[in-house]
């Protein structure tokens, strides 16, 4: 309950109305006698005037339950989701006290997201003791989410902050999508408005698009083991892809995705034992599928520090002719994997000796 105006306690009000109800007649007619009793007393009619006033005091004449602070936010409040995939969006509520039903709904934009609405049941528990409208039941249609429910007797009012709602949005078009709040109402017990204050938030969709390609090693028919493909793109707007070439083939194939007006994108291709290559200047397209061709790993990074150097040397000299050692913490001699150290291995470092990783496509 909130700043009642009356002194009474909620329970002591209710029970009173409750009582009046059955006895208004009964209860006139005693206070009508104690008047008339009490007549000849010059306080007595100012005691019954003021009972008879709490007891049937108009509720439009209480001060409503205002209160200040409490805030209908979106977590996050910018959030990104690409085509073809989903985020979730959090609808909380803060700084609240005694609520027991709220309505709000949340507008996007449904031709560029779809939308799932539902109640989120930590904070305000909509599955015990509450109703809820079933057109407001966390139903998301043609650009508005609705959500509303009260509590029902005896489900008790909340305080405090929680989540009320998620609303999980999905990528359709590419653009910017505001997310805003309309018919935001909360009430307490009384049926008298909670003051709040909303902030929407907004979704941006991006697009997508496919890089392929082939890695291939110096000095191995096939990969043996799987490489990695990182693609950056240059904005650093969104996290680095990364994805793995195959280790039969070498192919591998690359969701990124693509601002509003295109993306450009840096590829790098590595494997244990050799130096990466990188690829820049990538320009892609929402929707578009771009093939970056074959690119072909220098190897004799035995110990996997991204340069060829001595210690590579020494490190496959070391066990020449011999069972592979390891060299570094994680490298080893046996370059081209087949077993054996011997020239075929020390020839790669040789041949690469004083290049670095990144080396061109
Ligand atoms: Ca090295
Ligand atoms: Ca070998």
């Amino acid at each position: 309950m909130g700043k009642l105006s009356s002194p009474l306690t909620p329970q002591i009000r209710y029970d009173e109305r409750r009582a009046a109800h059955g006895s208004i007649a009964k209860l006139g007619l005693i206070f009508g006698v104690l008047a008339v009793i009490l007549a000849s007393v010059n306080i007595a009619p100012a005691i019954a005037a003021t009972r008879i006033a709490t007891r049937f005091e108009p509720a439009a004449a209480r001060a409503p339950d205002l209160q200040s602070g409490a805030q209908l936010t979106l977590t996050p409040v910018t959030s990104t989701v690409e085509v073809g995939t989903s985020t979730v969006v959090t609808v909380n509520l803060a700084s609240v006290t005694d609520l027991y039903g709220y309505q709000f709904q949340v507008g996007y934009d449904s031709t560029k997201v779809n939308a799932v609405g539902a109640f989120v049941n930590g904070f305000f528990d909509t599955t015990t003791d509450t109703f809820v409208p079933s057109s407001w039941n966390a139903v998301c249609s043609g650009g508005t989410c609705s959500f509303a429910a009260t509590k029902t007797n005896p489900g008790s009012a909340v305080s405090g902050s929680g989540p009320l709602a998620q609303i999980t949005f999905t990528g359709v078009t590419p653009g910017i999508v505001p997310v805003t709040f309309a018919s935001d109402l909360l009430s307490d017990r009384n049926g008298f408005p909670i003051t709040v204050t909303v902030a929407g938030g907004t979704l941006t969709v991006y697009g997508s698009a496919t890089i392929t390609g082939t890695v291939t090693l110096q000095g191995r028919t096939t990969p043996i083991t799987p490489g990695t493909v990182t693609l950056t793109d240059s904005a650093n707007k969104f996290s680095p892809t990364i994805s793995n070439f195959d280790q039969t083939t070498g192919v591998f194939s690359a969701t990124v995705p693509v601002d509003l007006g295109g993306s450009t994108y840096t590829v790098l291709a590595a494997h244990s034992l050799y130096l990466s290559n990188q690829l820049t200047g990538v320009a892609v397209s929402a929707g578009g599928n771009y093939g970056v061709g074959t690119t072909r790993l220098r190897g004799g990074d035995a110990n996997n520090d991204g340069t060829v150097d001595i210690l590579d040397l020494s490190c496959i000299g070391g066990s020449y002719h011999r069972s592979p050692g390891v060299c570094g913490t994680s490298g080893s001699s046996d370059i081209n994997a087949d077993g054996l150290v011997d020239i075929l291995d020390l020839v790669l470092a040789g041949g690469n000796y004083h290049l670095s990783s990144p080396q061109p496509w």
